[in-house]
């Protein structure tokens, strides 16, 4: 059966433990409540939207990211910040080393025939949407996330999942080349996060 072209994205997905203190972070703002906080298990920073990618492009990439460098970085999440498009998120401090992961991306990207979707990149874990009206602690805490790989993500949406969901395609990184495969093509296998 060809595969059906997925919606991809890559990004940092940390583990349950950082996904713990964001969670815990996002008890101390104050919330509308018609606000639609993001569910634990999918806190994210994206790096690069792709949208939808066809089997070969997808096959293209993978070959392409696993050339690139990841370094560890620690990142820190302390800047809670309401944007004008209502969405509620949590930014790490400035991060030279995570602007050059985005940008050694970025750089492969083109042969692949795929394009950067975000020439600025303003990293953060969205908290939460339709939360114009949310208010931030006055203090955070900052959360200490170290940083081993980088993910490539299949954004699986309704109503090929039930819910929505993001499931892990590979991982670049610490374990470099450790793919799941073969690829998932139904939303039934592949690694998936553990929501709650
Ligand atoms: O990291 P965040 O939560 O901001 O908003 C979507 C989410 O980003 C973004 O991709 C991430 C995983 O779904 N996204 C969705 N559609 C997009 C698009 N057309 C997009 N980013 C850029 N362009």
């Amino acid at each position: 059966m060809i595969q059906p072209p997925r919606r991809l994205f890559i990004g940092l997905i940390p583990e349950r433990p950082i996904q713990l203190q964001i969670q815990r972070h996002c008890r101390e703002w104050a919330w509308p409540t018609d606000a639609r906080p993001e569910r634990f298990g999918r806190y994210h920073i994206t790096l690069h939207f792709l949208g939808d990618v066809g089997l070969g492009p997808e096959h293209l990439l993978r070959r392409a990211l696993r050339k690139v460098a990841v370094e560890p970085l620690e990142l820190e999440l302390c800047v809670p910040e309401v944007w004008r498009n209502n969405v509620a998120v949590l930014r790490p401090a400035n991060h030279d080393g995570l602007q050059a992961l985005y940008d050694r991306i970025a750089l492969v990207l083109p042969a692949t025939g795929l394009q950067p979707s975000q020439p600025q990149f303003k990293p953060h874990v969205t908290l939460a949407r339709n939360a114009g009206q949310a208010t931030p602690p006055a203090a955070t805490k900052p959360i200490r996330w170290r940083v081993n790989e980088f993910v490539l993500v299949w954004s699986v949406l309704f109503p090929q999942a039930k819910p929505a969901r993001y499931e892990i395609v590979e991982r670049f990184g610490a374990t470099p080349g450790q793919a799941l495969s073969p690829p998932a093509t139904n939303g039934q296998q592949g690694e998936q996060l553990p929501l709650l």
